[in-house]
């Protein structure tokens, strides 16, 4: 097992003080550590897009890819296809995965590809200085909508359960025990996962005193029931005032993109000799009848 203190960088931490992306990079450190013990540690790989929750990729020492804004999936997608071996995460902003890369996580979770994929939603383009995403709420004032934004945020747990995510979860960066619990639950999780973590943006969006008098960790719900998932993600909306639950809403095993491709391999190849039989058995019907001429 690695040591935690292994997975430290020499890079220097550039996050805003008391930003929430510190919970969740000690939280996955933490799991990456944990699991090393039964997953070799250099089988994992972490990938970001662009803005401030990329940076994690520098201050974890492991395998890793910085990609582009709204483009981490793909590419964790290809990592994984090259090498089904290896353990990949995802870290990805509000804006980088549910705006301009919201259609590979739509299709990530159709495919049931085995990726986690953890979204920092702190629901603002942080690194760009205060935009808003599709989870801001509805009147929230930012750099491009200063007279507040006439749309309304999407729920991206409702659109990524329809999508047919096979491991759905909410975290928040306050309550570091349940999230370091959820995140292992995601990374072992055979299938997408997926963990939309509420992170506070104390620069842009500090939504502390909002989310601490609202969120409830879920008791007593059944993971597997498809309903009941879907009841409890719609609970609360990004939006209007409800209260916010937090864990694992739904959980599905079923074969994986990579499993059905080797199946599907190994179908094709299996179809190939059904066709050499019949080639076979069309030379000898064409040789009796050669004979009987
Ligand atoms: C292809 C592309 N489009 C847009 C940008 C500009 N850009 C960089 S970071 C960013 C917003 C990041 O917001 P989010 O994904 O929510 O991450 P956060 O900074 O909040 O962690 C944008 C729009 C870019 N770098 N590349
Ligand atoms: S701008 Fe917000 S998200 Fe970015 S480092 Fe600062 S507090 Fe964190
Ligand atoms: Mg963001």
């Amino acid at each position: 097992m690695i040591d935690i203190k292994n997975l430290d960088t020499y890079a220097k931490n550039t996050w805003c003080p008391g930003c929430g992306n510190f919970s969740i990079l000690n939280s996955i450190k933490s799991v990456i550590s944990e699991l090393s013990g039964q997953i070799p540690i250099e089988n994992f790989v972490i990938v970001s897009g662009i803005g401030c929750h990329a940076k994690i990729v520098d201050y974890i020492n492991v395998n890793s890819f910085y990609s582009l804004h709204g483009r981490a999936v793909p590419a964790a997608e290809g990592i994984k296809i090259a090498n089904p071996r290896l353990k990949v995460i995802v870290f990805a902003g509000d804006g980088d995965a549910y705006g301009e890369g919201l259609e590979h996580l739509i299709f990530a979770a159709k495919r049931n590809i085995d990726i986690t994929v953890i979204v920092h939603n702190n629901r603002v383009y942080g690194l760009t200085v205060g935009q808003c995403t599709p989870t801001s709420p509805l009147g929230f004032k930012g750099k491009s909508t200063p007279a507040g934004t006439v749309e309304i945020p999407f729920n991206p747990l409702h659109l990524l359960l329809s999508s047919g995510a096979t491991f759905i979860a909410r975290g928040y960066t306050h309550g570091i025990d349940l999230l370091k619990d959820i995140f292992k639950q995601a990374v072992l999780h055979k299938g997408f996962s997926i963990v939309d973590t509420l992170q506070v943006c104390v620069s842009f969006y500090n939504m502390y005193d909002y989310y601490s008098k609202r969120v409830y960790t879920l008791k007593d719900h059944n993971i597997y029931d498809y309903q009941s998932a879907l009841n409890k993600i719609k609970e609360w909306d990004y939006n209007t005032d409800s209260p916010i639950s937090l864990g694992v809403f739904y959980k599905k095993e079923t074969a994986t993109f990579e499993e059905n491709i080797v199946k599907n391999k190994n179908d094709v190849s299996g179809q190939r000799n059904i066709s050499k039989i019949i080639n076979e058995r069309q030379e000898i019907i064409k040789k009796i009848l050669a004979s009987l001429t």
